[in-house]
């Protein structure tokens, strides 16, 4: 691949040709049959990782189980300063690191890059965090009592993260479960596993140098059978699952039948509406990396924009003309803006999901379609692609995780743009371009946009940590990352205590003895 040596990256990372998946910790073991990680990039088979079967998952249970008995009675500030360390630890190793994530998994270097920051930052949140971590004081109705909560440790957290944030999503969820006093058991994708035994390693490395227990980060490998098993497991009392909407139905019932808590993140279906109002310029580059910055494959990746018919031909112009700028071609090479799809099973997707648009009456203006030849080896990569379509479409309905823009229109008032953004199953992501104070508003109030992110003039995608991350509806309704999401990792206890010599009884009882 251009511009890297990408055996110089693994051996920074510690990866060799075949890898153990399993890890309690330094502990690396594991009996499953390997899965071997092929490179989107150029279709190189890049290492090998065994999988975790189910006498591995159990010693990674009671290992997990063993050091949250220690984890849990360190103060949070002390753990808060192991997860200083990591940051640390990923500030050295951001450049490998950031390769291998673009070398797996497809996306830009700048974007592996980028995602690697998101794990500092969230290290860094979480470092502030782990001095807070507060609950609060209520006013009893009691004399002489004193009413407050307080948040515990919760346990063994179970992480099952997607493909196309191979790393940031796990280090959003872990680094702030760690500073809660929780211990965490990892299933990366089954499509990106040499990202999860690189992160293992690196925090192996810490929680050795700082003499903690084995456990405290575990690393399972393998496919959803392997998820299974903690989804079903009572002894993980979260589940923070990352990926689509029918994966996310299953997780949700395989946990809920259990009475456990699940954290999801599931399926997006993003629009930008443009207004009359719309700064062009701005519209143009929110538009255009929103829908082909990683592929299309973020779950914040913009699939439609709902666009004033006042302005619609100018926007659609505009936007057609910049998707001839577009270079597509190895990630690694920084002059490239498109890299390629996750694999062959994503591109099937891709193309279907064209034919689909056409059979349901859609146009495409930005035909698309699959390149071969040389740098296209991989048979991964792909044309952006932009079809003008209707909103209740089936296609358009459903979240297909490519570089397709959908174009629509819509004529009077900003509600009738807010209906169609508001019109799919799907509520993660949303935004407006406009200058105009009165649309902007109605987009950020009650009857406005229903989904957990919702913009001005920026487009959907590129969330920061320091906000809660995810949505409504068909997303699953979970919040990571910043705001008070670290509550989710913890329990809730409120306590009452007396220091009267009298016992008053709540709600005016009388019980007289
Ligand atoms: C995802 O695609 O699973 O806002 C997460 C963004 C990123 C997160 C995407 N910070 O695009």
């Amino acid at each position: 691949s251009a511009g890297i040596d990408i055996k110089k990256t693994l051996d920074q990372l510690g990866i060799k040709e075949t890898n153990q998946g399993t890890s309690t910790g330094n502990t690396w073991f594991s009996s499953g049959d390997p899965i071997t990680s092929i490179s989107p990039v150029d279709g190189e088979k890049i290492a090998s990782v065994t999988t975790t079967t189910k006498e591995d998952y159990e010693k990674v249970i009671a290992s997990a189980q063993m050091a949250f008995k220690t984890w849990r009675v360190m103060t949070a500030p002390q753990r808060g300063e192991v997860v200083r360390q990591f940051g640390e630890e990923l500030r050295r190793l951001k450049e490998p690191l950031g390769q291998l994530v673009s070398y797996e998994m497809g996306k830009s270097y700048q974007e592996g890059l980028g995602e690697v920051q998101e794990m500092i930052d969230i290290c860094d949140f979480a470092v502030g965090l782990s001095r807070q971590l507060h609950g609060l004081t209520m006013h009893s109705e009691r004399p002489g009592h004193r009413m407050y909560e307080q948040y515990h440790s919760l346990g063994i957290v179970g992480i099952i993260s997607a493909f196309n944030f191979p790393v940031a999503v796990w280090a959003w969820n872990t680094a702030l479960a760690w500073v809660c006093g929780d211990v965490c058991v990892w299933k990366p994708s089954v499509k990106t596993p040499l990202c999860g035994v690189a992160c293992q390693h690196i925090i192996a490395k810490i929680l050795k140098d700082n003499d903690l227990p084995e456990g405290i980060s575990c690393l399972i490998n393998g496919d959803y059978t392997v998820g299974e098993m903690m989804t079903t497991d009572s002894r993980v009392p979260l589940i923070s699952a990352t990926g689509s909407t029918r994966m996310g139905r299953i997780v949700a019932s395989k946990v809920g039948e259990r009475l456990g808590k699940s954290l999801l993140e599931l399926g997006g279906n993003n629009a930008i509406i443009v207004t009359p109002d719309a700064d062009l310029k701005m519209t143009v580059i929110g538009a255009v990396f929103g829908a082909v910055g990683t592929a299309g494959q973020r779950c914040t990746s913009t699939r439609r924009l709902i666009i004033h018919e006042s302005m619609y031909d100018k926007v659609k112009d505009a936007i057609v003309d910049a998707y001839k700028q577009l270079n597509i071609g190895d990630p690694l090479d920084t002059n490239n803006h498109v890299g390629p799809l996750i694999d062959t099973d994503a591109v099937k997707m891709y193309e279907s999901a064209l034919k689909k648009v056409v059979e349901e009456g859609g146009k495409l203006i930005v035909e698309g379609g699959v390149l071969s030849g040389e740098g296209y080896e991989s048979g991964c990569y792909v044309k952006p692609a932009i079809a003008e379509a209707e909103n209740e479409f089936e296609i358009v309905q459903h979240e297909t995780f490519a570089p397709i823009l959908y174009l629509m229109k819509y004529s009077g008032e900003v509600e009738n743009a807010i209906e169609l953004q508001n019109g799919v199953a799907q509520g993660l992501s949303s935004a407006i371009m406009t200058n105009n104070l009165r649309e902007s508003e109605r987009f950020l109030s009650v009857t406005g946009s229903d989904c957990g992110i919702a913009n001005v003039n920026i487009g959907t995608s590129g969330a920061e940590i320091g906000g809660a991350f995810g949505g409504e509806k068909d997303t699953g309704g979970g919040r990571e990352s910043g705001s008070d999401a670290w509550k989710v990792y913890m329990r809730r206890q409120t306590n009452t205590i007396n220091y009267t010599t009298e016992l008053p009884l709540a709600q005016g009882i009388k019980f007289d003895l």
